[in-house]
């Protein structure tokens, strides 16, 4: 069958866009800075368990988050598991669907219950108004996602939880350098937890943090993230290895130095999106709060296969032939991956508006690899496809 996406062969594949524009290629931060960190770390021979560097990071998130702790992790999602398994966590966690499949493992790890609630469609966050319902005697917290840094119903989330007892803690490894209401995320709920991945605004090649205004937690979070030592041969809880290493937090510190210059790329991409992706039909780029700040790190496309005359999928496999390599973030729901689906099949019909935006969302390329030149081809390809599913259209129909 003809449609758009067989048809299309548009810069033939383009070499120079081989690597270039993935998603996901990572921010360097200044090398200067790290390979000045990371000769004092060789000279220290000092290479991880709460070193120099993880300390003098954690000051430093805390300045900059404005919270009284934020402890350095291994990674997102160990920082996850370790977050629930402190706030002692019981049965079922109500959470959205429509993440990265780590923030359902984080809590089916820790034995807990994910119970997947659907979301605002324009927002993609959870939808407060379908938390209640999913409430039990079992349920023991909420835990929000901001995607794509967008910040959740912050308000609406703790009141439900007041009125019901719940605990509340967020998935924030979208939304470092976000604000909600003036506020950085990072002091929303119990805790909130940051990925530094690779891929993320701000990285530490792996790593993360749990940032929190509770003392109790922090130490209870300390305790565990370092198998439980509360001294030296001294274990007074069940602990695991959640530390990160020195060369991670020195990344970190290198990536400080460039976080302005990095959210004006992601902003200038942003916007450059925008503007070439204006009158596209059926193609709609996700907004961000003028009066918040966000990291423009996602930069999200809505494609209506009804107005744009291609499906999301048939846009991707266009831009792949083209070597662009969007993403279909977070295709197809973790309600329908495994364990999930076998565990809670009746979940599989109850999130209409998850299951629509899995198949309507594209992640495109940015950060400091591209150019403004590359994201204008982007687009171009783009239209190119939309124009040429049109034309296909307007020939069957004549046919
Ligand atoms: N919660 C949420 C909402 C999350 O999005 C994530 C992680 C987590 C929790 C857990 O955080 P961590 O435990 O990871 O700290 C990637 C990342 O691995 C993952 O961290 C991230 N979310 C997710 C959104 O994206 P994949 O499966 O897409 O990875 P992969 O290997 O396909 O790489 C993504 C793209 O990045 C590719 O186009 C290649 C490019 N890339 C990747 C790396 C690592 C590079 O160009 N250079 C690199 O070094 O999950």
């Amino acid at each position: 069958m003809r449609t758009a996406a067989n048809q299309l062969r548009l810069f033939g594949g383009s070499p120079a866009f081989a690597e270039k524009l993935h998603v996901g290629r990572p921010n360097i931060g200044d090398r200067k800075v790290f390979d000045r960190l990371v000769d004092g770390m060789f000279e220290r021979r000092w290479f991880t368990n709460n070193g120099q560097l993880v300390r003098e990071l954690e000051s430093r998130l805390c300045d900059y988050l404005g919270v009284r702790h934020c402890i350095a992790v291994c990674n997102a999602t160990v920082g996850l598991q370790i977050a629930c398994h402190a706030l002692e966590l019981k049965g079922e966690v109500i959470v959205p669907a429509f993440t990265f499949v780590a923030t359902a493992h984080a809590l089916q790890w820790e034995r807990l219950r994910p119970v997947f609630a659907d979301i605002d469609p324009l927002t993609h966050n959870i939808d407060p108004r379908k938390i209640p319902a999913l409430i039990n005697d079992d349920t023991s917290a909420i835990m929000g996602v901001h995607l794509w840094g967008r910040p959740c119903e912050t308000e609406a989330i703790d009141a439900i939880a007041e009125h019901y007892g719940l605990d509340v803690l967020y998935d924030a490894a979208h939304a470092f350098g976000c604000r909600h209401r003036g506020r950085m995320i990072g002091s929303f709920g119990r805790c909130e937890v940051f990925s530094f991945h690779a891929t993320k605004f701000f990285n530490t090649f792996e790593g993360g943090a749990i940032a929190t205004n509770d003392d109790a937690f922090a130490k209870k979070v300390r305790l565990i993230k370092n198998f439980g030592f509360s001294g030296m041969d001294e274990v007074n809880h069940l602990g695991t290895n959640g530390k990160m290493p020195e060369i991670c937090a020195a990344m970190g510190l290198a990536s400080f130095e460039t976080i302005d210059d990095i959210l004006a790329v992601n902003r200038t991409n942003y916007e450059t999106y925008r503007a070439c992706l204006d009158r596209i039909p059926g193609v709609h780029l996700i907004s961000y709060d003028q009066l918040e700040a966000t990291n423009w790190q996602y930069i999200i496309l809505e494609v209506d296969d009804g107005r744009a005359g291609l499906t999301r999928d048939e846009l991707m496999t266009v831009l792949r032939a083209e070597n662009v390599l969007a993403r279909r973030y977070f295709y197809p729901g973790c309600h329908r991956m495994e364990p999930y689906r076998t565990l809670f099949p009746r979940t599989l019909n109850r999130l209409p508006v998850t299951d629509r935006l899995c198949q309507r969302v594209l992640c495109l390329p940015t950060g400091t690899s591209l150019s403004p030149l590359d994201i204008e081809t982007v687009c171009e390809i783009i239209r190119a496809a939309v124009d040429a599913a049109s034309k296909v259209r307007k020939e069957l129909a004549t046919a």
